[in-house]
């Protein structure tokens, strides 16, 4: 079973070396065979000329957006790359420990799931607001969605990529991590979560918790909402 590392870029020359020299260290020290897509979604810094250094020492495929595209078709079009038979997704500030990803997919393999993903035990390190904010936004896709899951946009996901190619991903910002567990949950896939240690960010600036990027999130949620009402997906 081959594994795709996904993660999405956007100005982490601060961060995105580490990362990927500490999941290369534990999935090469487990014998998992693997390969990173990272995709840069138009970092006006130096993380174009970094992932060419990484692509001499380590497994990595990159591609690169011609603008700012943001979150969610950055991921899709990961998805799209990734050639693994199970993908992992994170975060380039790497908010979960490396070594969650041979233990999920343990779980994976064990329980036969087609997502198993994480949940954050205990959120201290991302702010009383941050961690409020979402709070409501788990709650909200509960009650329009019915899934019940802790903790929606943590970005420590592992997915088989069959079901990828199953479900049908539009979003273009931050909604994508609801659209892709309830659209799988709808499609009969099981989701398996567990409980992890949060490491916030330690370098470079957090990007996602604008109020552009949570209007997005409303918008893409409604449309997502109304379609599955009007039985479009
Ligand atoms: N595709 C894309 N990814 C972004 C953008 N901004 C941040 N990211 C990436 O999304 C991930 C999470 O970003 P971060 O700022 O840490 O968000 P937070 O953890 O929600 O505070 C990181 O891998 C970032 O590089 C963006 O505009 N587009
Ligand atoms: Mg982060």
């Amino acid at each position: 079973m081959k594994l795709s590392v996904v993660i999405p870029a956007y100005n982490e020359e601060e961060n995105i070396e580490n990362t990927i020299m500490k999941i290369y260290e534990i999935l090469s020290t487990r014998q998992i065979p693997h390969e990173f897509v990272i995709i840069d979604d138009a970092s006006t810094d130096s993380t174009p000329k970094i992932l060419e250094n990484l692509k001499r020492s380590y497994p990595v495929r990159t591609f690169r957006n011609e603008k700012n595209m943001k979150l969610g078709y950055t991921l899709r079009r990961g998805f799209k790359e990734a050639e693994g038979d199970v993908v992992f997704y994170t975060d380039c500030d790497l908010p979960c420990l490396p070594s969650v990803i041979p233990y999920a997919l343990e779980i994976m393999t064990t329980y036969n799931a087609h997502i198993v993903f994480a949940y954050r035990l205990d959120r201290t390190g991302e702010g009383f607001l941050r961690s409020l904010y979402s709070r409501i936004y788990n709650f909200i896709i509960r009650i329009l969605f019915g899934l019940r899951v802790r903790d929606v946009n943590f970005a420590c996901k592992l997915i088989r990529k069959e079901v990828l190619e199953n479900v049908n991903l539009s979003s273009n910002g931050s909604f994508i991590d609801a659209e892709l567990l309830i659209k799988a949950k709808r499609k009969g896939y099981s989701i398996l979560q567990f409980g992890t240690d949060y490491f916030p960010r330690l370098r470079g600036k957090s990007t996602l918790a604008g109020v552009g990027i949570i209007l997005k999130i409303f918008k893409e949620m409604l449309k997502c909402r109304i379609s599955m009402w009007l039985g479009k997906e």
